[in-house]
């Protein structure tokens, strides 16, 4: 089995007026600092290239394309790429994907150590809304820009290892992390950007948010027998807050590594993949365990229906 050290490489603010060359500057600074300290792959955020952009209402398309790529290396990420690729060290990361088809995608992509794309994600649950919504403090309109993703959860071996990727809102759903551990996944990167406040409730802070990142991360790692790596994008952008709270967290699902920040923050582990076996061959052998015959309603209702 695989041992690898893991970077997640956190982001602090990214503002409006910051270019990509700025973002990408900060990326490579983190990257230089993960492989001098053994990381041989490298964890970033949610649309790490710009700032979390689906919180303003823009109704020309035209600047609302402006923050997608069309292209990956892209002329800004080239840079990245050919720096990974001569540190030898893994990278995925989330940016906004507009493809030729004229498709917009909130999109995550994983390389091996030579810099090449090995795996491509395109986020499933997009929460927020489509219309402009005047009761909420803040608009979080991911259900406007981006198209539910179409490729669903795979996962790919990715030096030695058995990698999935997801996308932020995706961690609060179970599923997303069974769909992957029916495929044996090992490593599971999640990127994210979540509000520190909430748009609709007031009252509801930055510490039950850190909490309920937490314990959607760390059930996901348990309950699959996986390693789970979720990044924040943090910090204040444009006036609006960002939570930090990245982690690493074990098969077992304790947390190895955490930021103490809400800015650029490298957190490194040592991850032993021999240790996703003990859970995958015991309490989570799902060949032996799980009853399907009793799942049916998982995936043939989308909604609660009640009937008692
Ligand atoms: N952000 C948030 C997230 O799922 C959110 C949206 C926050 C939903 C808090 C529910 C509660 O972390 C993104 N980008 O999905």
């Amino acid at each position: 089995m695989t041992r690898m050290i893991i970077a997640g490489a956190q982001l602090g603010a990214i503002q409006k007026a910051d270019s990509r060359d700025v973002v990408v500057a900060r990326m490579l600074a983190l990257l230089n600092e993960a492989a001098s300290r053994g990381a041989t792959l490298v964890v970033y955020p949610e649309l790490a290239l710009t700032t979390f952009f689906p919180r303003w209402y823009m109704p020309d398309w035209n600047e609302v394309d402006t923050w997608f790529e069309t292209e990956m290396p892209s002329r800004a990420t080239l840079p990245l790429f050919e720096r990974a690729r001569e540190l030898g060290v893994a990278i995925s990361f989330g940016y906004a994907e507009l493809t030729p088809e004229g498709q917009h995608f909130n999109t995550s992509i994983m390389t091996n150590r030579k810099g090449e794309i090995i795996g491509k994600y395109r986020k499933v649950h997009l929460p927020g809304h489509v219309e402009y919504d005047t009761e909420r403090a803040f608009q979080h309109m991911e259900k406007r820009y981006f198209l539910p993703g179409d490729l669903g959860f795979n996962v790919w071996r990715n030096e030695g290892v058995i990698m999935g990727m997801a996308i932020c809102n995706d961690r609060r759903w179970p599923e997303t992390y069974r769909c992957m551990g029916l495929q044996g996944v090992e490593l599971i990167t999640i990127g994210y950007n979540t509000p520190a406040v909430n748009s609709q409730m007031s009252a509801e802070g930055q510490e039950k948010r850190l909490f309920h990142s937490d314990l959607s991360l760390q059930s996901g790692a348990y309950q699959n027998a996986s390693f789970v790596v979720g990044v924040a994008k943090a910090g204040v952008e444009d006036g609006h807050p960002l939570i930090g709270g990245s982690i690493i967290v074990d098969p077992d699902g304790f947390v190895l590594a955490r930021a103490e920040t809400e800015e650029d923050e490298l957190i490194l582990a040592d991850c032993d993949f021999a240790k996703c076996a003990f859970g995958k061959t015991t309490i989570f052998d799902f060949e032996r365990h799980r009853r399907v015959e009793h799942y049916g309603r998982i995936t043939s209702q989308t909604g609660v229906i009640i009937e008692v």
